[in-house]
């Protein structure tokens, strides 16, 4: 039976983070896999995430099963974060997940279920697990100009216009915010009219949002995903939190369905519960725990807003320091492209042979497609990233 298996296609980011490990030389810089490094290159457990998990040692008494969807505390806190005034209230199915991912791929299963033949968008480029996933459960797919090469920003005519194609029924997958990979994000009034469109044609959002709180704040950053949920009838969310709680391997992540009317809550639920159990049965429990303990505890959770508010502006700060290095270089603001994106991010726009030369000439790490993760900077290595992208010719 193993005898026919193939070699499955790897995943590019990973197959990066294993190459920068092997390179011995010491100056190397890793801009590769998104995962938030401080100035010294750690990824810290976060102060509230400390104190949260000391009190759950302390008193958490029993680790028996909780129930297929989590624990219901869970999902209020999270959706309440998310979601805040905008919370269908008596219309929110939510179920707990195997991080972001997890949610994504329960969400597909959830409109493969529903209608099998709906198709799937996904903006052109998107995060390489959305094709990797739709592609495995052999949906439908179309996809939307998003990118711009030239300013690097949005392609926002283009992205309207493929979307007008859209059907009655198909599923459009949209970032939140902090777009992955390219770092490039709808103002607040193309979102409004993007959300019109789906509106008029009848499509279903699928919003992915996986770095709230790493954009421009956290009530920001909810603010797309809200104003879609106010214009349409329904809409799925795949919440992640590990980014904004930093708990990347205790995969905690929600899936969250806005059903047409409270009449189909219990349906929707009962189906996002029963996709649980016929995947993983209980989705994991500890950083779900550990995150409710935090957001419906005043002091933990300024604490931890706090310490993300740092992270977020320490991000900002790389951005404009790499935007002002390479202007003083090239003399012209042609890479202020780097300042206005936003997240961790960012999509240079270099040919896959020059950043294949900063990581020969100059041991830069970025991902093929020339996706840089701004945290792996710090104040020693901007100019060296800087003068890694003049001696490239980008
Ligand atoms: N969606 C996007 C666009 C991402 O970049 C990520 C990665 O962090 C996720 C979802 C979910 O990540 P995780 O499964 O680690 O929560
Ligand atoms: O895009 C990234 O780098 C993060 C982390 O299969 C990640 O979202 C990368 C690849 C992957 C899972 C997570």
């Amino acid at each position: 039976m193993l005898t026919a298996l193939t070699p499955q296609a790897p995943d590019k980011i990973l197959a990066l983070m294993a190459a920068f490990r092997e390179d011995p030389r010491p100056g190397k810089i890793d801009l590769g896999v998104g995962v938030y490094k401080d100035a010294s290159g750690l990824t810290p457990v976060m102060r509230a995430v400390k104190a949260a998990e000391r009190q759950l040692v302390e008193e958490q008494d029993t680790k028996a099963y909780t129930g297929l969807a989590g624990d219901p505390a869970y999902a209020d806190a999270l959706s309440d974060l998310v979601l805040g005034d905008a919370r269908p209230e008596g219309r929110l199915a939510a179920v707990a997940t195997p991080g972001g991912t997890g949610a994504i791929r329960q969400g597909l299963e959830l409109i493969r279920l529903a209608t099998p033949e709906a198709r799937v968008w996904m903006s052109n480029p998107t995060w390489p697990n959305h094709p990797a996933i739709v592609g495995y459960l052999g949906m439908p797919t179309a996809s939307y100009r998003y990118f711009d090469d030239d300013t690097r920003g949005v392609d926002f005519d283009g992205m309207v216009e493929d979307l007008a194609g859209v059907a009655a029924g198909d599923a459009v997958i949209l970032h939140g915010c902090c777009h992955n990979p390219t770092g490039a994000n709808l103002t607040l009034d193309q979102w409004r009219t993007i959300a019109d469109l789906l509106a008029d044609r009848g499509a279903v959002p699928f919003v992915d949002i996986a770095y709230q709180g790493f954009g421009d704040g956290l009530e920001a950053d909810a603010e797309a995903t809200r104003l879609i949920l106010q214009s349409v009838p329904e809409a799925i969310i795949a919440a992640s939190c590990s980014k904004n709680f930093g708990i990347y391997r205790e995969r905690t992540g929600l899936l969250m369905a806005m059903a047409p009317s409270a009449d189909h809550l219990k349906v929707t639920q009962g189906a996002m519960a029963s996709l649980n159990r016929l995947n993983f049965s209980f989705p994991p429990d500890h950083g779900a725990r550990v995150v409710t303990m935090i957001l419906t505890d005043d002091t933990l959770r300024a604490d931890w807003a706090a310490e993300l508010e740092e992270v977020r502006l320490g991000m900002l700060g790389l951005r404009e320091a790499l935007a002002t290095a390479l202007r003083d270089r090239v003399g012209s603001d042609r890479f202020g492209f780097l300042a206005a994106h936003r997240g961790m991010f960012s999509r240079l726009g270099a040919t896959p042979e020059q950043v294949e030369a900063m990581r020969r000439d100059h041991g830069v790490y970025m991902v093929g497609d020339s996706r840089l993760n701004i945290a792996g900077l710090n104040a020693q290595t901007v100019p060296i990233l800087a003068d890694a992208i003049v001696a490239a010719g980008v």
